[in-house]
């Protein structure tokens, strides 16, 4: 309500918000959690809470009257639709140079993604978070991540047998016969759900090729984790439909925190106004980029340093597709949560998910999610002409992403014989190089934060999501997000209450 007074305010419940509140609660502090998105416990018309990939609806975006598919094109055919506007799960957020992809919702990005939860190589990890303990992390806060993330690997001799997975054993035979090494990536699927789905027990989910929109079934999104676990304190509230748009010291001590509340086409239908002794800044790595660098050029928070909004990449994301022969067939039926990577990041700077195409039909194509080390970086910056923050990426700075997926596929297409799919984002176009699912930076730890995310020029401020790593984590990053958070909630705990 109004006027109220908490402990401790988080704006976000994604990954970093819900480690925060959760270890929070558990040491008995009263945690009030901030979600501008809805809550997504209630079915719809349908009788289910999300909606299919194949069939967006309005649920499927964010404020939007036109989808926005990661995949725009289907055999050369555009196949975005109107949609009515409402406040739906998937944000495309264009920021000039670049399509930001993120789960709108109570659970944040889990909402939408596809949950592969990967720790990154031990040897990889200097490059990701140079200020931070490895043997901590690799001891202590990713087996703790992992657990709480309930994370777990597809039965191996399943695999073998089932029919959903033959785009993935295909993506495993040519990377073999490439000489590339093929890695099973372990999810948060519950992989016992996914047989059962398969052997026509239980309603299905990833094998209705649900993913994008939502899952109505397999998938342990964070509202079935850490916010579960969180709820069972009886120490945390969410207010979903409301957003975060000010944060700045109060003159009693503490934060002023002023919120707008939603209706579901978008509008504020009232402003609150809350003080908190302490503020954590989980609103994704753009919402908690925008938010500082607007409250530090607006003056609500004028003495956050310079490296506020620095550092920012797409962890190197570029897609593509490759087209088989007739003798490589990859399934109508594909399990949309991927269960294999194609690892050639020591010799050639590539990490590729073989990812889904889950179309009902044979298309013999193979699909892949490269995550890459592209080492360009972005800032955001506050526009005072247009009064919102912009972000300086450009397309052409995905060039040395496609050089380094290239280092796996020109070399694929040149032993099978076979050529990439120029049909997918458009015509005539190879590489979906225009978005990123991995937004990570613009609040970078050791830099805009001290070593734990404590933010410099506010006792009582922090930062704990994606926007603490520098632009990249050499595989699918909300692990490390979550290890990261166990990490630092640790020490704040100890420390600072
Ligand atoms: P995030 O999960 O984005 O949560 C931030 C929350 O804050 C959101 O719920 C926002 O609605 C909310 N918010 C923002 N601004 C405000 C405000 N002003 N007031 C109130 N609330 C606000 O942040 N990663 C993987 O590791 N494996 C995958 O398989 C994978 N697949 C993906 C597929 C898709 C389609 C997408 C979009 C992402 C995928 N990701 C994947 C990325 C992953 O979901 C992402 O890195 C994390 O969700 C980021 O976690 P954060 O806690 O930083």
């Amino acid at each position: 309500a109004s006027g109220a007074h908490v402990p401790v305010l988080v704006i976000g419940t994604g990954y970093g918000g819900s480690v925060a509140a959760l270890r929070l609660a558990q040491a008995g502090v009263d945690v009030q959690m901030i979600e501008m998105g809805m809550a997504w416990d209630t079915p719809g018309s349908d009788g289910k809470i999300f909606a299919n990939t194949t069939s967006p609806d309005y649920r499927s975006y964010w404020l939007r009257t036109r989808t926005k598919q990661p995949l725009s094109n289907f055999l050369g055919f555009p196949i975005d639709k109107d949609v009515p506007l409402y406040t739906g799960i998937l944000d495309a957020e264009e920021m000039g140079g670049i399509i930001v992809y993120q789960g709108r919702g109570v659970g944040g990005g889990s909402l939408v993604n596809g949950g592969m939860a990967v720790t990154p190589k031990r040897e990889n990890f200097g490059a990701i978070l140079p200020s931070v303990d490895a043997d901590e992390m690799y001891g202590t806060y990713y087996p703790r991540a992992n657990a709480g993330l309930g994370v777990g690997t597809v039965d191996p001799t399943w695999f073998e047998s089932a029919d959903c997975y033959q785009y993935a054993r295909v993506g495993r035979k040519q990377a073999q016969r490439s000489g590339f090494p093929f890695v099973f990536v372990p999810d948060v699927y519950d992989w016992d759900y996914m047989e059962q789905e398969a052997a026509g027990t239980v309603p299905k989910s990833a094998l209705a090729g649900e993913i994008l929109y939502g899952n109505n079934y397999g998938k342990k999104s964070l509202q079935k984790t850490y916010l579960a676990q969180a709820a069972a304190t009886g120490k945390v509230t969410i207010s979903p439909l409301h957003k975060v748009t000010s944060v700045s010291p109060a003159a009693a001590g503490g934060y002023t925190v002023v919120i707008d509340q939603l209706n579901t086409t978008g509008g504020t239908t009232a402003t609150k106004t809350v003080t908190a002794d302490r503020v954590f800044f989980a609103a994704g790595s753009v919402g908690t980029s925008k938010l500082l660098v607007k409250l530090k050029a607006t003056g609500a928070l004028p003495s956050l340093n310079s490296e506020i909004g620095q550092g920012w990449g797409d962890n190197g994301n570029v897609m593509c597709g490759r087209a088989n022969h007739l003798w490589d067939p990859t399934g109508a039926l594909q399990a949309s949560i991927p269960c294999g990577g194609i690892d050639n990041w020591t010799a050639g700077g590539a990490f590729a998910e073989v990812a889904p195409l889950p179309t009902g039909i044979e298309t013999y194509a193979s699909f892949y999610l490269s995550i890459t080390k592209n080492p360009n970086r972005a800032q955001f910056s506050w526009n005072a002409t247009t009064n919102s923050v912009d972000l300086n990426w450009q397309t052409a700075w995905k060039q040395p992403a496609i050089d380094m997926a290239k280092s796996i596929f020109d070399k694929i297409n040149a032993k099978e014989g076979t050529i990439y799919r120029t049909d997918l984002f458009g015509t005539y176009k190879i590489w979906g190089d225009h978005l990123t699912y991995h937004p990570l930076g613009g609040a970078v730890l050791n830099k805009a934060t001290d070593n734990y995310g404590r933010l410099q020029g506010y006792s009582g401020l922090y930062v704990i999501d994606g926007s603490l790593i520098p632009g990249n984590t050499s595989v699918n990053p909300f692990v490390t997000i979550t290890a990261l958070a166990e990490r630092n909630i640790e020490t704040i705990i100890a420390t600072d209450l």
